[in-house]
C-alpha cells in the first residue's frame, strides 16, 4: 500500500533533501562550508589536520546518505539480519578506504589539491581506530567491509572504547614501555551519537527465584549503556551497515546526597564506576584475564546488544518463536557467550516465554566461532565471581548445565568421566564456568577458522560434543582477508597494474577475487615480471622512506626484504627468527669477504606488541633489539644482514610492509596457530611465504601449490609425540642441535648485552622447548637456504610471486562472509537501490 507522508508538506521536505556530493565542485563546496561551520574556522588558519578533519566530514555526509538508505531499505523489507558480536574491532584508518568505496578518491584528490593541499597528507593525519589487539579483530574489520560490499545484511556490535590498545615505545635498552592511546582526543569524524539509543545495564543485586523456573533480579548498580554508530560504506554499492559501540555512562550524574553533605570524593564514586566500563580494551591476546572488569564489559556489552536486537524485533509483531527467522547471533570467540543465559533470561523472566521453548528460540539464533586452541586461552570463570556480579545468570547457567547433564547421562548411561568433562562447570577451588562449553551446547552451529584448526576443534575440545551432538554441528569457515584495504588500498601500484592487465574494471576482479587467475598466464612474460618488480620495488621504497623518518636510518632496498610483524607470542616463535638471524650473523663473520660478496643480502623486520604483563615475550622484543644493535653496526656484514624492529605497529604500519615483502614469515608450531591472517595479505601482494604446515598456510600451499611455498618443520601429529619425548626422555640440546645450542651460549655469553638478562627466556627452550625450538630450528635454517637459493634467479622468483597473487582468490573475506551468510545464518543479499 501506499505509505502516508508522515507530517507536513511532501515536496517541501524532499526538495529538502541532499544528494551525494560526487563531482570535484561539490566536494570542495561540501570540505569549505564543514570548515566554515563544523570546524568555525577560515582559510588562512587551517592546518593540514584541521583540512583533514572537514574532508573527513564531507565523506561521512556521503556515507550518510547511504547509510539512511540501506537502513531505511532494512526496515521496509525486514529481511533476516546477521549481528556479529566481537569485543575487538581493529579497524585502522576509516577516510581512504571510504572514499575508496565510494567511488570518489580521484574526484577527493583533484578537489583538496584546489583547495592547496595533498590527499597523501590529510590521510596521515587520521589516528587509527585501534579497539583490537591482533587477528581477532581484525578479522572482524575486515568481515564488515565484506558484509557491505556483498550487500549482505549484518551489523556488528561492540564497545567504545576511550583507549585502544597502548601505545608501544622502546626504552634505550630495548625494553617495551606502554604508553595509553586516547585516540578520541580530537573529534572523531566517523562515529554517530545516539543519544537517543540507551539502556539500563545492571549488576550485583538479588535473585530471587518465583514460579516456573522464572526469577526477578533486583537491586545491585545500574549503569546506562549509550551507542555510537560507525558507517561501514559497501564497495561499489550503495549499501553501508552500521558496526555499534557501546559507551558506559552512570545512570544518575552523581550522588546529590553526598556531594551535598560535601563528600565530593563518594559523590562521583558511582559515576567513575559505571564510566570504568568502557574505558579501555583489554591488551591480552590469546590470553584470559580473569578480572571482574572484564567480566562487566563482557556482560555490558551483550546485553546492550541484546537489548538492541530484542527492540528491533518486537517492533516487527512477530511471536518470538519467529526470532530465529529474524536475527542471527554470531558469537566470535567466547567473550561474548553471556549472551546465552542473558537472552534466556529476557525470554524466560521477562517475556514469559517458556524454559523448553526459550531454549529452542536460543539454540537457534547463536553460532559460535573458536578462534584458538591455546589452553590459556579457554575462558573460565569463576563461580563465586559470577555469583556476585551475574546472581540470575549463574541461576539459569547451572539449570542449562542440569538438563544438559541428564541428557547426557539419557545417552550415555553410567558414562560419570565424560560427564564430569562435558559439565558446564569445572569442579575444583573456585567452582569454574566453561565459557566454550556454554557456547557451544547454545548455538546453532560451531566452527573453526582454517581446515585444519576445525578438524583439531572436533577431535579434541568438542571431541565429547561431536558425540553427542553428530559431526554436522561442527564446521569450518577458512578467514579471508579484504581485498579493497588489503591490495586496492594499501597498493594502489600493483591494483593498477593487475587492472591494466586483466582488462577488466577494478570493480570486477576486487568483489570476485578469483579473478586474479587471469594473471597466470603473464606469469612469464618478461615484461610483465619486469612491471611487477618495478611495483614491488616501488612499496620497498616507501616503507624505506617511513623507516629513515621514524627510526632515521637508511635502508638498503636492493635487499631481500624479510618481513615477521604479528602479535608477540611464544607459539608465533619469533624467537627461532631472532636465533636463525644470529645463526646467519655468525656464518656471514665466519667466511671470507669474498664469499660473503655471493650472499644475498637481506633485511628483516619484527614489528608486534607483547601483553604488558607477558614477561617472556618482553624479553623477546628486549633480544631482538639489542641483537640488531650488533649486527647493524657490524662493518663486516652490514651490508649482507640488517635487522630492524619497527616500534608500534598497527593497521597503519602493516599497510606499509605488507606491500614491501619479498619473503614474510609464519612460523608457529604445527597446531597452534588456528589460521592467521596476514599470511594472505602478504600472499596477496606477492610476498612469498616462509612458513610451518600450521593453520591457513596448510590452505594457501594448496591453493598457489607447494613449489610456490617454502614450508619447513614437523607437522601437528608429530607435537605430541615430540613434547612427551622433551618430558620423559630429553635429550641435551648440544646434541639434538649445536646450531641452535651455538647460538643460545652465545646470548649467554653477552654477545647481545648481558646475557644473564635473558636466561629465563633461554632456558624455556633448554629446559622444556614447549613450543620445539629444537626440534625445528635445522630444517628452518634449511628452508631459507633454499629462499636465498631462489631469490639468485629473479625471474623465477617473480614467476612465484606473480603465480602466489593470483592463486589467492580463495582468501578473500567476500568468500568467507557469504560462507557464514549461506551455511550458518541463512541470510541473503539485499541490494540498497
Ligand atoms: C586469532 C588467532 O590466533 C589467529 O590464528 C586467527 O587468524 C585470528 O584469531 C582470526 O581468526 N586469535 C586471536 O586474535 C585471539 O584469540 N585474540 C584474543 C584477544 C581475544
Amino acid at each position: 500500500g501506499k505509505e502516508k507522508w508522515p507530517r507536513g508538506d511532501e515536496s517541501v521536505w524532499k526538495e529538502g533533501l541532499r544528494s551525494a556530493d560526487e563531482d570535484v565542485s561539490s566536494i570542495t563546496k561540501s570540505i569549505v562550508h564543514h570548515v566554515q561551520t563544523s570546524l568555525s574556522r577560515q582559510a588562512y588558519n587551517l592546518d593540514d589536520l584541521g583540512a583533514y578533519q572537514a574532508t573527513a566530514l564531507s565523506a561521512k555526509d556521503n556515507m550518510l546518505l547511504n547509510w539512511n538508505e540501506t537502513q531505511l531499505a532494512y526496515t521496509r523489507k525486514q529481511p533476516k539480519r546477521a549481528y556479529y558480536l566481537c569485543i575487538e574491532y581493529l579497524m585502522g584508518r576509516t577516510f581512504d578506504n571510504a572514499i575508496l568505496n565510494l567511488g570518489l578518491k580521484d574526484q577527493y584528490r583533484e578537489g583538496i589539491d584546489q583547495l592547496g593541499f595533498n590527499l597523501e597528507d590529510l590521510i596521515d593525519k587520521e589516528r587509527d581506530a585501534a579497539l583490537g589487539n591482533g587477528g581477532l579483530g581484525r578479522l572482524a574489520a575486515c568481515y564488515l567491509d565484506s558484509s557491505s560490499s556483498q550487500e549482505l545484511p549484518v551489523w556488528g556490535y561492540s564497545l567504545r572504547y576511550k583507549y585502544g590498545i597502548f601505545q608501544q615505545l622502546i626504552a634505550p635498552d630495548g625494553s617495551q614501555l606502554e604508553a595509553p592511546d586516547p585516540w578520541l582526543e580530537h573529534l572523531n569524524p566517523f562515529e554517530i551519537p545516539r543519544y537517543d539509543v540507551q539502556y539500563e545495564i545492571r549488576f550485583y543485586g538479588q535473585s530471587e527465584r518465583t514460579t516456573k523456573g522464572r526469577a526477578v533480579w533486583s537491586g545491585g548498580q545500574e549503569v546506562l549503556a549509550v551507542a555510537y554508530d560507525v558507517m561501514i560504506p559497501g564497495y561499489g554499492t550503495k549499501n553501508t551497515n552500521n558496526l555499534r559501540l557501546w559507551e558506559s555512562k552512570p545512570k544518575r550524574g552523581f550522588d546529590l546526597q553526598s556531594f551535598n553533605a560535601g563528600d565530593y570524593e563518594r559523590a562521583v564514586e558511582a559515576s567513575n564506576s559505571a564510566e570504568a566500563i568502557t574505558s579501555v580494551l583489554y591488551p591480552n591476546d590469546n590470553t584470559t584475564f580473569g578480572k571482574e572488569l572484564r567480566l562487566k564489559q563482557q556482560y555490558f556489552w551483550t546485553a546492550a546488544s541484546l537489548a538492541d536486537i530484542i527492540r528491533r524485533f518486537k517492533s516487527l509483531d512477530k511471536p518470538f518463536s519467529a526470532l530465529p527467522d529474524y536475527a542471527a547471533i554470531q558469537l566470535n570467540d567466547t567473550h561474548p557467550t553471556l549472551a546465552i543465559p542473558e537472552l534466556m533470561r529476557i525470554l524466560v523472566d521477562e517475556e514469559e516465554v517458556p524454559w523448553d521453548d526459550a531454549w529452542e528460540i536460543v539454540t537457534n539464533t547463536f553460532f559460535f566461532t573458536n578462534h584458538t586452541v591455546l589452553p590459556e586461552a579457554l575462558e573460565k570463570w569463576a563461580v563465586p565471581l559470577l555469583e556476585h556480579l551475574l546472581p540470575r545468570h549463574l541461576q539459569i547457567i547451572y539449570d542449562i548445565n542440569l538438563i544438559f547433564v541428564q541428557s547426557v547421562e539419557k545417552k550415555f548411561p553410567g558414562d560419570r568421566d565424560r560427564l564430569a568433562r562435558m559439565s558446564l562447570i569445572e569442579e575444583g577451588y573456585p567452582k569454574q564456568v566453561r565459557m566454550a562449553y556454554l557456547a557451544i551446547i547454545g548455538s546453532r552451529k560451531v566452527n573453526g577458522v582454517a581446515e585444519l584448526h576445525s578438524e583439531l576443534l572436533r577431535t579434541t575440545i568438542c571431541k565429547d560434543f561431536v558425540e553427542f551432538f553428530g559431526i554436522s554441528k561442527f564446521g569450518n569457515v577458512t578467514n579471508g582477508v579484504t581485498p579493497r584495504r588489503w591490495l586496492d588500498q594499501c597498493n594502489p601500484g600493483l591494483s593498477a597494474l593487475i587492472t591494466e592487465t586483466l582488462k577488466i574494471p577494478k570493480s570486477e576482479w576486487l568483489k570476485d577475487l578469483k579473478k586474479l587467475q587471469g594473471l597466470l598466464e603473464y606469469a612469464d612474460d618478461p615484461k610483465f615480471q619486469k612491471k611487477w618488480a618495478v611495483v614491488k620495488q616501488t612499496n620497498k621504497e616507501r616503507l624505506a622512506h617511513y623507516v629513515e623518518t621514524t627510526l632515521g636510518v637508511k635502508i638498503n632496498t636492493k635487499a631481500m626484504f624479510d618481513v615477521q610483524v604479528k602479535r608477540l607470542h611464544e607459539y608465533k616463535r619469533q624467537t627461532l627468527n631472532i636465533f636463525g638471524i644470529i645463526h646467519r650473523y655468525f656464518t656471514l663473520k665466519s667466511i671470507t669477504p669474498e664469499e660473503r660478496k655471493k650472499t644475498n643480502p637481506r633485511v628483516v623486520f619484527f614489528a608486534g606488541k607483547a601483553a604488558p604483563g607477558y614477561y617472556i615475550a618482553k624479553l623477546v622484543i628486549k633480544l631482538i633489539i639489542n641483537v640488531a644493535r650488533v649486527i647493524n653496526a657490524d662493518p663486516d656484514t652490514k651490508e649482507y644482514l640488517q635487522v630492524y624492529f619497527l616500534p608500534d605497529y598497527s593497521v597503519s604500519v602493516a599497510e606499509l610492509l605488507v606491500p614491501a615483502s619479498n619473503i614474510s614469515q609464519h612460523i608457529s608450531t604445527a597446531g597452534t596457530e588456528a589460521s592467521g591472517t596476514s599470511n594472505m595479505k602478504f600472499c596477496l601482494n606477492g610476498g612469498l611465504l616462509v612458513g610451518t604446515v600450521d593453520g591457513a598456510n596448510i590452505e594457501i600451499g594448496e591453493e598457489i601449490g607447494d613449489e610456490n611455498v617454502f614450508f619447513f618443520g614437523h607437522l601437528t601429529p608429530a607435537v605430541e609425540d615430540l613434547r612427551y619425548q622433551h618430558t620423559y626422555h630429553p635429550v641435551p640440546i648440544e646434541q639434538k642441535c649445536p646450531a641452535l645450542a651455538h647460538v643460545l651460549n652465545e646470548i649467554s655469553a653477552g654477545k647481545f648485552g648481558e646475557g644473564q638478562t635473558y636466561e629465563p627466556l633461554l632456558n624455556t627452550v633448554r629446559h622444556h622447548d614447549h613450543y620445539l625450538l629444537t626440534e625445528d630450528f635445522q630444517s628452518y635454517i634449511d628452508a631459507l637456504k633454499l629462499v636465498d637459493e631462489a631469490y639468485l634467479d629473479q625471474s623465477k622468483w617473480l614467476k612465484k610471486s606473480i603465480t602466489t597473487c593470483a592463486k589467492m582468490g580463495k582468501f578473500s573475506s567476500d568468500r568467507a562472509i557469504l560462507d557464514y551468510a549461506e551455511e550458518y545464518w541463512s541470510i541473503e543479499p539485499l541490494t540498497v537501490e
